[in-house]
């Protein structure tokens, strides 16, 4: 049997069936009338279900005692969270206690944890790992803006002319997206300007490459400014009728002359001025960006720099063009509408609106809900370590391999009172729990995930849960009701949905009936509404676009004498983050077996290093060992480390300075060297 569903990887969300024989997934096949996809799926998705049947997952709630794992009974270990999470709440008040949810579960999953958190144990701290992805793209588009979610949609690429493509491998990380361009560059001429510091595959198609070094991404966009506002390039007549505060823009752009962004960047001048006339002087022109925008300390000033260059040349609010953030889980972009956000309930209604609060105090049937924001998941661990938070409940996220400065971050871990982890693996987090408890796969579940272009879509349940295993939102709402609430049942998750759409205004008008086949986008404010392909059109949803003008600021940490290389970590197309799932699919761990460091040949032959030689890598914070992979891809003195393998894990070395408005930390550079071993 063949049941359609969504893709559980990346933010594309494509459209998939799986195919189950006696209770099993045995297939995984492409949906010829996806809107997304449109019958191709990449590597993943092809093996999206091996992982599901794997004899690792986890089947039974396991207990810690005297620092061993015993299987027990759901019912005591319900119990058991549930008493001590309150005892906690009791001794030393809500706020020590912290959730982690997760873009890898359901947009009802996420809905349900958050209102666990605010409404049974009363704080606001809970966050996901948007915190570590797109934390400054939220913030820095919602000023800007109004709104943090990419502008545009994927078929609109069909009709662009240019594409500006920064921070994102896209061929790698959203392979489907990846191809749009390709076939847009390749069957149509539409242009290619790619600014990245490494040489990645998109390159190839690419009118424009600018190779600029990690972190030096404001210089260059306001250096783009700076021709274009005195070339005259820019849209007048938008700029008065749409914007505000074009005055203070201008001035400081001025400060950006090509010269001096080619001694900031190592962008030559000309090559700039090419691209700042050729992105101005095309109608429809698409910006897309991801990581090597957001993952910096100046994360939300990137992302504000590249809002401020296409509201210039009037590139926001028409199809075919925008600010075009590519989210990466499956679910990321629904884990933030759902509100598991520390200072906003679904919807991005503020926790500080008293308004807000009292409707939902009213639907919730709770007498008060906590109006401070919480902590973010960057703060939590550092709280956590100073012993302020005493229980943390993480729910589908691997933080003891994703977050930066791991020795740190497993400290903090150690130091919990109470620990709960609810995942489909015995992840390196896991290790540290006091509770595990099992949780179905998307396979076995019904919900919805959100993708990157707003479009809500269904997953289907195509088989039992594995074992004694348990849909997420199932065991949010046990807990929930052993905590002695009982507006937290439901028989089924579409009853969930409706309940996020009579709260949460721009997801108002969906149901589970109306998202067949292939959802609906967002905002779908009434029952009636047809769903939004493209955003800010005729206006902002701020009002006025605002120009938030943006000086160039350094990294943290850049290379010097001793730690002489600039390190950038990422990802490769055949892993996923942290390895649970893409590292238990044969085909894909046989791809990318193991750890590796790019290096530039140049480089390697100064430290007479050779192809696949082991090295040590080591940071302030602390060394892996791992083979070298010799490429052009990067530039001489850098490294690019790929962060799935734990067994050198590149959080170790990874700087946990974060940016100050998102919070998020600078995973694209700190400073490293290398050694032969
Ligand atoms: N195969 C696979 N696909 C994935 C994922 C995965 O784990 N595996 N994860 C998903 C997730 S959650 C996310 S967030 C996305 C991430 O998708 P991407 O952001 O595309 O992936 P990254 O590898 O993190 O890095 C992005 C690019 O940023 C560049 N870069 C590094 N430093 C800088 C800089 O200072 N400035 C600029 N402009 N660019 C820089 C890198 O060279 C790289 O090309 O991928 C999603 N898709
Ligand atoms: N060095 C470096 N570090 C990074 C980044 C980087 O570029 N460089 N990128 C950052 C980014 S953008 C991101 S998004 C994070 C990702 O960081 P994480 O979210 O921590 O990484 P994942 O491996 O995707 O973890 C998801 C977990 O959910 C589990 N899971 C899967 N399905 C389900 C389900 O249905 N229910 C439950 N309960 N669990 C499930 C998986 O087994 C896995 O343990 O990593 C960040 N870390
Ligand atoms: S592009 Fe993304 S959503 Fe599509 S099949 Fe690949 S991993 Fe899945
Ligand atoms: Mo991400």
């Amino acid at each position: 049997m063949r049941i359609l569903t969504t893709c559980i990887y990346c933010g594309c969300g494509c459209g998939l069936y799986l195919e189950s024989e006696s209770g099993k997934i045995v297939g995984s096949y492409p949906s010829r009338n996806h809107p997304v996809s449109k019958g191709a799926l990449c590597v993943k998705g092809w093996n999206a279900y091996e992982f599901i049947n794997s004899p690792d997952r986890l089947t039974v709630p396991l207990v810690k005692s005297s620092d061993n794992f015993k299987e027990s009974g759901w019912n005591e270990a319900l119990n058991l969270v549930s008493e001590k999470l309150l005892q906690i709440k009791e001794e030393y008040g809500p706020d020590s206690l912290a959730f982690l949810s997760s873009a890898k579960t359901t947009n009802e999953e996420n809905f349900l944890m958050m209102k666990l958190a605010r409404a049974v144990f009363k704080t606001n701290n809970i966050d996901h790992c948007a915190r570590l992805c797109h934390a400054s793209t939220v913030v820095g588009l919602a000023a800007t803006f109004g709104s943090g979610a990419m502008t545009n949609s994927i078929n609109e690429f069909e009709k662009a002319d240019l594409f500006l493509v920064t921070g994102s491998d896209t061929t790698e990380q959203h392979p489907l997206i990846g191809s749009r361009i390709i076939n847009a560059v390749v069957d149509r001429g539409a242009e290619l300007i790619v600014v990245d510091p490494r040489r990645i595959e998109l390159t190839k198609y690419a009118n424009i490459f600018m190779q600029q070094d990690n972190g030096t991404d404001v210089a260059w966009i306001n250096g783009m400014m700076n021709v274009i506002i005195k070339e005259r390039l820019y849209d007048q007549k938008y700029v008065e009728e749409r914007t505000e505060n074009f005055a203070e823009l201008k001035e400081m752009v001025k400060d950006y002359p090509p010269e001096k962004v080619e001694k900031i960047t190592k962008i030559p001048k000309n090559l700039l001025i090419q691209a700042a006339r050729l992105y101005a002087q095309t109608k429809k022109a698409m910006i897309l960006y991801s990581m090597g925008i957001t993952q910096h300390t100046t994360g939300t000033d990137n992302v504000k720099s590249l809002a401020n260059l296409a509201m210039l040349t009037g590139h926001v609010g028409l199809p075919s063009t925008g600010v075009n953030p590519l989210r990466g889980q499956n679910n990321v972009q629904g884990a933030c509408d759902l509100g598991a956000l520390p200072n906003v309930f679904s919807g991005y209604q503020k926790v500080g609106d008293k308004a807000v609060r009292d409707k939902f105090e009213r639907a919730w049937k709770v007498e008060s809900l906590p109006a401070d924001p919480g902590l973010t998941v960057t703060e939590i661990f550092k709280k956590a370590k100073e012993g302020k938070i005493k229980g943390l409940y993480i729910m589908g996220e691997n933080p003891a391999l994703s977050d930066p400065d791991l020795t740190q971050v497993r400290k903090a871990l150690e130091k919990l009172e109470f620990l709960v982890i609810q995942d489909i693996f015995m992840s390196e987090t896991a290790e540290y729990a006091d509770v595990v408890l099992p949780a179905a796969s998307f396979a076995e579940k019904d919900g919805t995930f959100t993708n990157t272009e707003r479009r809500v879509q269904r997953i289907r349940k195509a088989i039992e849960p594995k074992g004694k295993s348990k849909p997420d939102w199932q065991i949010l709402s046990e807990i929930g009701k052993r905590c002695g609430y009982s507006g937290i049942e439901y028989q089924d998750p579409s009853q969930i949905m409706d309940e996020i759409a009579s709260l949460t205004p721009i997801y108002g008008g969906i149901s589970y009936e109306r998202l067949e086949p292939f959802g609906l986008q967002w905002p779908c404010p009434a029952k009636e509404h047809p769903g939004t392909p493209y955003l800010h059109k005729d206006k902002f949803a701020k009002g006025k676009g605002s120009f938030i003008p943006c000086p160039y600021v350094a990294p943290d940490e850049l290379p010097d004498e001793e730690y002489n290389f600039a390190l950038s970590t990422g990802r490769v197309y055949w892993h996923w983050h942290t390895g649970t799932m893409s590292r238990r699919t044969s085909l894909l761990d046989r791809e990318v077996p193991g750890a590796y460091v790019e290096m530039h040949p140049a480089d390697a032959e100064q430290l007479k290093i050779k192809e696949g030689e082991k090295v040590e890598v080591s940071s302030r914070r602390g060394e892996i060992e791992l083979a070298v992979k010799l490429t052009k891809k990067v530039k001489e003195g850098s490294l690019f480390i790929p962060f799935h393998v734990r067994e050198a894990a590149a959080n170790v070395l990874t700087n946990p300075a974060i940016d100050p408005i998102a919070k998020i930390p600078e995973y694209k550079i700190c400073a490293a060297k290398v050694e032969k071993i």
